[in-house]
Order: C-alpha cells, then structure tokens, then sequence
C-alpha cells in the first residue's frame, strides 16, 4: 500500500489570514509549544493518524475541498447527505461560518462509499492499512484478526498534536462553535456523531472507546444517548454505584482504525486501545488528559475532556437516526456530559456523520461489525457459520449468515433446532442487540451480495412456517417499528428465517441454479463471453 508521510499540505488549509477575517473569536486558546516525540513509527500512518486520512483520500482522489464560506446551519449537512445519496467523495469544509479561531473544519462522509465499484469501500479500507479495492470480507476479516493475538497496550506519550490549543473552564462555550445543524427536525446541534467517548471503570481495569450521539445542551453541557446494554451505559452504572460522575473525554477526528474499533462491539471488559493495537501491529501513542486521569490518542483533532454525570438529565432528540427517520418533537431525558476543557490541534478537523438514509456510517460500520462478532460468537460456540454481513438494503437490521452445510448436516439437526439455537445465542447476547433478523443461507450464496440473499429469502424461506420467533429477547428501540411502533420499544420482535432447504440439512442441495454461471456448458460460456463485445453488448 501507498503510505503517506507526514507533511503538512497548505492545500488542505485554508490560509489562516483568510479564516481569521471570518472568524468572531470568543475563545482564546492558549498556544503551547512542545516538541512532540512519537514513541514509534507508524503513528503517522492514515490508518494511524486522522489528518493523514484526510491526505490519502486528497490522494484518492475522494475528497472534494469546499473553501467557500458554507453554514452550519443545515447548509453543511445538506452537502454531506447528497454525498451519501450520490455516493460522491467526501467533502472537506475549510471554511465553516462561525468557526471560532481554528475552530473547526468538518469533514463529511468519513466513512461512506465510493461510486466505482472496484474501490467501494475504499474509505473504510483506509481506516485500517487495506488496499482501497478491499471488500467488505477483508475489512471484517481484519477487523477481527486480533481476536486471538495478545493485546498490545498503547504507548504514553509526553504531549502531541492534540495540545497544540487548549481552552479551559469558562473561557469554554460550546454554543459558539459551528456545530452542524444536521437534519432540520432534530432536537439540537449534534456535535457527536464519529467521535470516540473514552470512560473507565472506576477499578481502572478496563478503557472503554465508544461511539454514542450527542448534542450541545449550554455552553459548557452535552447531553447524549447513554442506553443500556451499550459499553458507556456499563461503565456509567458502576460509577452511579461508587455515587460519583463519571471521568470522561471525547476525542474528534482519532486514529481511524480506533474509530472502526470504537464501532464494533468488542465483548465486554476488552479495552479498545489494546485491541486496536494488536490489530494494527502498532502501539498507540496516548496522551493523559488536562484534567482528568483518562489517556487519549496524542494525535486526535479535537478533544474534550469533563464528565458524564451519573444523575443529571436534559431533553436529548430527536435526531434523524440510522433507519431514516426523524420524529419531530420526541425528546427524552438523558445524561449530561460537562465539558472542563478542550484540546485541539491547529486548524483542527471535525468529523461529521449526517446519518440518514443510505449509504452512510451507521451502515457501512455499525451493521458489518455488528456481524463480524456475531460470525466470532457463532464459531466460538462451534456453530457451523463461515461468513456473516449485515446488508445494507435491509437497513443494517438484518443479518445474513452462511452456514457450511456439510458441518451442518454432520450435526444431525433440523431446522427448528438449529434456529432456536443460533437465536438464542445471538439475540441474547450484546453482539445482536441492534440486528431484528438473522437470514440462515447455504454454500451457493454470497452474503456480502444481497442479491444472493434476498433470492434466497424469498425463494427458500416460507414465511412463518421456516422462521422461529424470539418474543422476550432485547429490542432495538432505535428502529422506528420498535420505538414508534404498536409493540414493546424494547421487547421481543426478532427472528432466524431458515433460507436452508430441508435436504441441505440431510442429503444436500438438490437443484441448479438457472443463471448464466450454472445453467450452461462452459464452452457455451466461454464462446458468449468471447463474442460479447462483438455482437454489441457492453464490456
Ligand atoms: C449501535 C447502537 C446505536 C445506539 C444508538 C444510536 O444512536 C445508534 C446506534
């Protein structure tokens, strides 16, 4: 792979003088200067290091620099949608109205897709070091390859870019960044939509980096989603128990394989930052926060470091979500995060996901990873399944799961034992708690091709009578039949749809496919293929 070295690249800024002219500056961030000593090479790397992702995409070329002036206040977040819908490259906004001294550039789109076909997930790709013409298959198969490797902690380090700014106390106000309005009926400015939370338990033996929203409530609050059974939710109620507010940071713009980590649901107890380092081969370099003990990427954009209050709430929402919808007016009451002081690179980055209808990063993250620790949990547990993927054209609210049917038939199982196993074990565990339907497929289907897999629903699967329904398991509220629907929001409504044929659990498969792959000789394809662009068909 192409590695970038570091360098800064004036393209990529714009001038300081021309911003500042903009600029109403409020905040005054005291300078520091520091000479940074990175602990190991690598840390520089794209995948290592967010300013660098932003250089490989420019070098991609899948990024589009908007230096106009273009406003917050949904102007931003319109653009950011249209990449999604277009599937168009991701836009840096060096330019926002409103930014205060520096504060902040948005990049949009941190994790969509490309429109060629060959690079699809070149985006995600490069968060983790992978070829951009990687499929989704190797982005999982990565994402899980540390499972069994020992965890390589990070690395503390003196200082980092991260320190370039800092402002503290009540030289903080919140509501005069330029944080993007992203859908007109939201509840609030989402300032966190693709940061990484940092929280510890209070015994300090596990770190957990996760991704959950939230919006500016004041001048020094956010207030988010903190629901069970996420990470976040975990380590709140055991500070809640010990009766204090939890430390806390929140990092922008971090090393983009802690982000991709920081959206799987790595089991319980394991501290992301050991994850990601044994996935990467690289030790991260951490930083200790200003005002609290909590440690974070050196070379993170942004960073906020204060508390998630373990008993005040604020109205939180709505917001339009990663199923599509936004119910105008449904707010709730959630925790408070106050802000005690802000670190940031110059001229720093703001990653901004505008989640909505496809393609966004809710869905090429939070359903494929969901599934790739759903396929670890199955093969831990000696279930026969070979490869799993959430499809986005279900709204990542299904799961396809490909089943070895030889071990399958080895078993000496049936489909309504199989079923209930498989839902037991997945639906009761956190690793399914966002996916409503797990699709049981065979060896001729390709799980990452939802052509494959709907052919195979529809044509394999009778309803009601091959599916098995789990009643009393958690729910996702998130999805609008859940949370805005006629039934429990948090109860029951999942399912295993059983795409196996009886005779793949007994003899094997018993028909032909009637496509062009398996329906002819292969002199009979191998002369059509020769010909095609003769006779006038396209390449
Ligand atoms: C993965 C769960 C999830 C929870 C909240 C939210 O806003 C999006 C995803």
């Amino acid at each position: 792979m192409q590695t970038i070295l570091p360098r800064l690249n004036t393209s990529l800024r714009t001038t300081a003088l021309a911003r500042r002219n903009i600029m109403s500056s409020t905040f005054t961030p005291k300078r520091a200067v520091q000479s940074y000593h990175s602990s190991s090479s690598g840390q520089d790397l794209p995948h290592m290091n967010f300013r660098s992702f932003v250089e490989a995409l420019k070098e991609d070329n899948d990024l589009v620099e908007i230096n106009d002036e273009k406003d917050p206040n949904l102007e931003v977040a319109a653009i950011i949608r249209k990449v999604y819908e277009t599937d168009d490259k991701a836009p840096l906004f060096n330019n926002v109205k409103g930014n205060q001294d520096g504060l902040f550039r948005i990049l949009g789109a941190p994790a969509a897709l490309r429109f060629d076909k060959a690079t699809r997930f070149g985006r995600l790709a490069r968060h983790l070091a992978l070829p951009p013409t990687a499929g989704m298959k190797e982005i999982l198969d990565k994402m899980l390859s540390a499972k069994k490797s020992t965890p390589l902690p990070p690395n503390l380090v003196e200082s980092g870019p991260c320190k370039e700014n800092k402002i503290f106390g009540d030289d903080i106000d919140l509501t005069k960044l330029p944080t993007p309005l992203i859908h007109q009926d939201d509840g609030g400015k989402y300032i966190q939509t693709y940061g990484m939370h940092v929280v510890q338990s209070p015994d300090g033996k596990w770190t957990n980096w996760s991704i959950a929203r939230a919006m500016i409530y004041d001048k020094r609050h956010l207030v988010g989603l903190v629901i069970e059974p996420q990470h976040i939710w975990q380590v709140k109620e055991m500070w809640k128990k010990e009766g204090k507010d939890v430390p806390w940071a929140l990092c922008f713009g971090v090393p983009p394989a802690a982000i991709m980590a920081s959206s799987m649901p790595l089991p319980d107890g394991v501290t992301e930052s050991e994850y990601i380092g044994a996935m990467t081969g690289t030790a991260l370099d951490l930083v200790k926060c200003e005002t609290n003990n909590l440690k974070v990427p050196a070379n993170s954009e942004i960073v906020f470091e204060g508390t998630l209050s373990v008993t005040e709430t604020a109205p939180e929402g709505p917001f339009g979500e990663m199923h599509g919808y936004v119910f105008p007016g449904d707010a709730h009451q959630c925790p408070k995060y106050t802000v005690n002081a802000i670190t940031h690179r110059d001229d720093p980055i703001m990653p901004v996901s505008a989640c909505g209808r496809l393609t966004d990063e809710t869905h090429t993250m939070i359903g494929p990873l969901a599934a790739a620790e759903i396929r670890q949990l199955c093969q831990d547990n000696d279930l026969p399944v070979v490869e799993a993927m959430s499809n986005f054209e279900s709204q990542v609210t299904w799961v396809a799961l490909k089943i070895d049917t030889a071990k399958l038939r080895a078993m000496k199982t049936n489909s309504k034992d199989f079923s209930k196993k498989i839902g037991d074990l997945v639906f009761n565990h956190k690793v399914g708690y966002t996916i409503h339907r797990l699709v049981l497929v065979g060896d001729d289907i390709d799980v990452f091709d939802f052509k494959d897999v709907i052919w195979a629903f529809t044509t394999r699967c009778r309803p009601n009578d091959d599916e098995t329904f789990f009643p009393d398991v958690r729910a996702f509220p998130l999805i609008p039949y859940n949370g805005h629907g006629a039934h429990s929001p948090v109860k029951g409504g999942k399912v295993v749809s059983d795409a196996l044929m009886p005779v793949e659990y007994t003899t094997g498969a018993n028909w032909v496919a009637a496509d062009f792959k398996n329906s002819y000789p292969e002199e009979v394809k191998a002369k059509v293929n020769a010909e095609w662009q003769a006779m006038g068909f396209k390449a």
